[in-house]
């Protein structure tokens, strides 16, 4: 085990208003920030070797997913889609046993802490076994991801996922959506199940709801109005053009014009992707003080679309980043597209600073780390007092950083070095990542690849 340590002294740390030097970090005993000194001296501290900024947290995640991430890159017929990719996704879920998936996800939040995140938000919905045979204990899968987090250390939100139809008005669902079904009271039980268990385990408990598709407004009113985990509140909503058109045919109405108007969207709700929105949708999901779950190096791999990022945030609008189908697994390649999808669409750069002489990695930092928190319920964050001391150490050894100050740190992580300058990372005060390296990297390599094995 590695030793605890109480103190920590940063030559540079992102602090809430802008770069300090010599910040002097004391923890309290549940790993979270007491006090921070500017000006500080070293004694008495462990001196960490590079740059120090909060950790993010990663707000949408379907861990099994990882196990496929860039097997379906062969061509089909010419019209390959986010629906024939569906299709190749719903193949691997009919092969993955409880086993697997605790497997994959410890595999999958491994990488993400050294990706530079400590928190993640599992969107839960392979809940049964193949072909929707039940597993004798109904939570089993979900405790299968609470006892990944616990291997790799990282923060878990969990959102147990209710999904019941095939498609908007109550569609039947099909023979691959078996696994993944509740009806309203079952849901229920999961969600009472599942809240002394992840308190037991430290983990924070909210729900999803699939999205429009899944749920009838019956079941999701029913849901909200009985659910008692008092987290946050995911939803799937708007990420191709043709949910779009099959709501307006349902409904008469767009996805997240149906949501804002029919559900209390509120700063508990996490709207993902929310791709496609009109003017006044964007303006709306912003005024909600929901958070807008942005997945953009999946949502380039599956060609949704690009997310009106400029307006959103013009108009006040929240967001966090997640890796959701795990073709990327950090934080600096999601923030890095996020800004590059504006840059194409518009032709400009430096699309989502917030002004002159801000910078672009500093302005998509500060956002995604504020919405993350939010979506995954952590109600402090960043480096200040009383927020759980989730850290990125950068590499002060390596060349790019070390002649860097100050915002110029991020720029040049975000945008030219990457996963590979993330060097150590903390959770709650723990070392998880050490010199790139974590302590569990050889078990959880060994049961990943037996796993590979089997599915391939
Ligand atoms: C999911 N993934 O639930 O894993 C979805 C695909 C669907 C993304 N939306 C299934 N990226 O939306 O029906
Ligand atoms: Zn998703």
């Amino acid at each position: 085990m590695i030793p605890q340590t109480r103190s920590l002294f940063a030559r540079q740390a992102l602090l809430p208003d802008g770069w300090a030097s010599d910040v002097a970090i004391r923890l309290d005993e549940a790993g979270r920030i007491a006090s921070i000194e500017t000006d500080a001296s070293p004694e008495g501290c462990e001196t960490l070797a590079g740059p120090v900024v909060p950790a993010l947290a990663n707000l949408h995640s379907h861990a099994f997913q990882r196990a496929m991430a860039g097997l379906a890159e062969t061509a089909g017929s010419g019209e390959d889609s986010f629906w024939t990719w569906r299709a190749e996704m719903y193949r691997t879920v009919g092969t993955v046993s409880p086993e697997d998936v605790e497997a994959i996800a410890a595999k999958l939040y491994v990488e993400m802490l050294k990706g530079g995140f400590s928190r993640v938000a599992e969107f839960h919905y392979l809940h049964h076994g193949p072909g929707g045979t039940p597993y004798a204990d109904p939570a089993e899968t979900s405790l299968r991801i609470l006892a990944a987090a616990r291997t790799a250390g990282i923060g878990l939100t969990h959102l147990p996922v209710f999904y019941a139809h095939s498609n908007f008005g109550g569609a039947a669902p099909g023979e691959g959506q078996r696994p993944f079904l509740h009806d309203v009271d079952g849901f229920l039980s999961l969600l009472d199940r599942l809240a002394p268990a992840c308190e037991k385990a430290g983990a924070r408990l909210g729900l999803a709801i699939h999205s429009l598709r899944a749920a009838t407004p019956d079941e999701m009113r029913a849901i909200l109005s009985a659910e008692t985990t008092g987290g946050p509140i995911h939803i799937h909503v708007a990420e191709q053009e043709r949910e779009v058109e099959e709501s307006v045919a349902w409904s008469g109405r767009r996805p997240v014009e149906w949501l804002l108007g029919e559900m209390p969207v509120d700063e508990r709700w996490c709207a993902i992707h929310a791709t496609h929105m009109t003017a006044a949708e964007t303006e709306g999901l912003a005024r909600s003080g929901a958070v807008a779950g942005l997945c953009p190096a999946t949502e380039a791999n599956l060609g949704d679309g690009i997310f009106p990022a400029t307006a959103f945030l013009k108009a006040g609008g929240r967001f966090g980043i997640g890796t959701d189908s795990h073709v990327a697994t950090d934080v600096a390649e999601e923030l890095r597209l996020l800004e590059y999808g504006q840059r194409l669409r518009d032709r400009r750069r430096s699309r989502l600073a917030t002004g002159p002489g801000a910078s672009v990695g500093r302005t998509l930092h500060d956002a995604a780390l504020r919405g993350g928190a939010q979506a995954t319920g952590e109600r402090v964050c960043g480096l200040t007092v009383g927020a759980s001391a989730d850290l990125v150490v950068l590499d002060g050894a390596d060349p790019y950083i070390a002649t860097a100050s100050g915002d110029a740190i991020l720029d040049r992580w975000l945008f030219a070095l990457g996963a590979k300058v993330v060097r150590d990372v903390l959770v709650g005060g723990r070392f998880v990542v050490r010199e790139g390296r974590h302590a569990a990297d050889e078990a959880v390599d060994a049961a990943f690849l037996t796993t590979l094995r089997r599915l391939a």
